[in-house]
């Protein structure tokens, strides 16, 4: 029996979770080829340095994918499906205190950590779920109420579950099995005809619609599905060229003569779609609901903790200056960026900005190699290359869930609320949930040490 294994099922579960989202919504289907286009035109320009950041194969099937769940017990049930398909909990974000616009749901991402493994299928999903406790946004009634309705339904079939642990422990399924799981997984987050009950709905919108999103309704479905292009100008151009209607701007850092870093996003809000609601009467009539997204994104170089701080600070001086000024934001951010980032990725490396793995280079130079990463990669004993950011943006997030919104909710900020963090997140999905930097940090040390040993060098620091 030929077996399907981890990745093979990962790369299956994201083309069909894709063939999905676009008949769900058409637009995500111009979004992926004017993405295909404008990776085609990259790679005509720029040939293999293009491809710097992720082969034109990997960046071409590249998806995230964005889901949201109610309670730590859900949570759990997504990270056995994710774990079938080699997908670990990445980071943590909390999105309870976004500005402008707080949202009641703490988040990680599922991916793939090694790097072979990124580079056969990086399918990632960023996944949030809801925290009823959080007296800020739900009061004890709610909450109770909320909590009730969650524990009632089930997202994800005992089969599916079963088939996904099985899947874990085994690395992969027979064709048979893996048939049904891919089934049973893509239809779990397919959106439901089940109407949906209006008073409740409404209810939990007053309080933030992406709670009613969540809690408002007895299944999940994919909120969005982002591909990655090369070139998110040209991008966003195309699309308002094709008469949609883009956000107003790209988010995270602009764009610039020097590296790319972390990651780019923009979107579109899909048209309302269909939904069915049954009102306190009984009556079931059509209506829409408007919550889902068209996301694109173009990714950068990883930073290490010193190169976050300094984006973070960057970010910052922007926020300030294009206050102060009035001027064009994205104006001022590439002036701030090019005032104090490094130009070159050879100069992000050698001031401990960004995260790189190592090789001995092809030639080396004549004499004894220095003992210190700098003096090495200075010195052409080292080449370096870039890692490629796989994680989120945790105020690229918050716009994304707040271009979502379709009122402002109520928060009361004089309660308390829910401690959450990335422990209490492992302790309830029931795995190690490793925090980015670890990760990167990790890949780059593995390389360094090879090569340096290569090399025949004990690296001093
Ligand atoms: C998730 C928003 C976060 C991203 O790309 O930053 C996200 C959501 O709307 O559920 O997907
Ligand atoms: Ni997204």
């Amino acid at each position: 029996m030929t077996t399907v294994d981890t990745t093979t099922l990962r790369a299956r579960f994201a083309a069909r979770l894709s063939a999905l989202y676009g008949t769900e919504v058409p637009a995500y289907t111009t979004l992926v080829e004017v993405s295909h286009e404008v990776n085609a035109r990259v790679i005509e320009r720029h040939g293999a340095d293009a491809e710097r950041l992720g082969s034109i194969s990997r960046v071409t099937a590249e998806r995230h994918g964005a889901i949201r769940v109610g309670s730590p017990a859900e949570m759990a049930q997504v990270a056995r499906v994710f774990g079938a398909l080699g997908m670990q909990p990445t980071g943590f974000y909390d999105l309870r205190d976004a500005r402008p616009t707080p949202i009641p749901v703490v988040s990680t991402a599922f991916r793939p950590r090694d790097r072979e493994e990124l580079a056969r299928n990086p399918f990632r999903v960023f996944t949030s779920m809801l925290v009823p406790e959080d007296r800020r946004f739900f009061d004890a009634d709610l909450e109770q109420r909320l909590r009730t309705f969650l524990d009632a339904r089930q997202l994800f079939p005992d089969e599916l579950l079963t088939l996904a642990d099985r899947a874990e422990a085994e690395g992969g399924l027979d064709e048979a099995a893996a048939v049904t799981f891919l089934d049973l997984a893509a239809s779990a987050f397919a959106l439901s005809p089940e109407p949906v009950d209006s008073a409740w709905y409404a209810e939990l919108e007053r309080v933030s619609s992406v709670a009613a999103d969540i809690g408002g309704v007895t299944t999940t479905h994919i909120n969005h599905l982002t591909p990655r292009v090369l070139d998110i100008d040209d991008l966003y151009q195309s699309m308002q060229a094709r008469g949609i209607e883009m956000i107003d701007r790209i988010q995270g850092p602009p764009r610039w003569d020097g590296p790319d870093v972390l990651l780019r996003q923009t979107s579109f809000r899909a048209l309302a779609e269909p939904r069915r609601f049954r009102d306190p009467d009984g009556v079931v009539s059509e209506g829409s609901l408007r919550v889902r997204f068209g996301e694109v994104e173009a990714r950068g170089i990883a930073l290490t903790p010193a190169g976050r701080d300094l984006y973070d600070r960057l970010v910052r001086t922007v926020d300030e200056r294009t206050a102060e000024s009035g001027e064009d934001r994205d104006v001022v951010a590439q002036q701030v960026w090019t005032e104090h980032l490094p130009a070159t990725e050879r100069q992000l490396c050698l001031d401990g900005l960004g995260f790189f793995t190592y090789r001995p280079a092809e030639t080396l130079p004549v004499g004894t190699p220095p003992r210190d990463l700098r003096g090495l990669v200075a010195g052409g004993w080292l080449e370096a290359d870039p890692i490629v950011y796989e994680d989120f943006l945790p105020r690229s997030a918050a716009g994304i869930f707040s271009s979502n919104l379709t009122g402002e909710g109520s928060v009361d900020a004089s309660q308390g609320g829910a401690e959450r963090d990335i422990d209490w997140m492992s302790a309830t999905v029931g795995r190690d949930v490793a925090a980015p930097e670890d990760v990167y940090a990790a890949e780059s040390r593995t390389s360094l040490e090879a090569a340096a040993a290569t090399l025949g060098v004990t690296i001093a620091e």
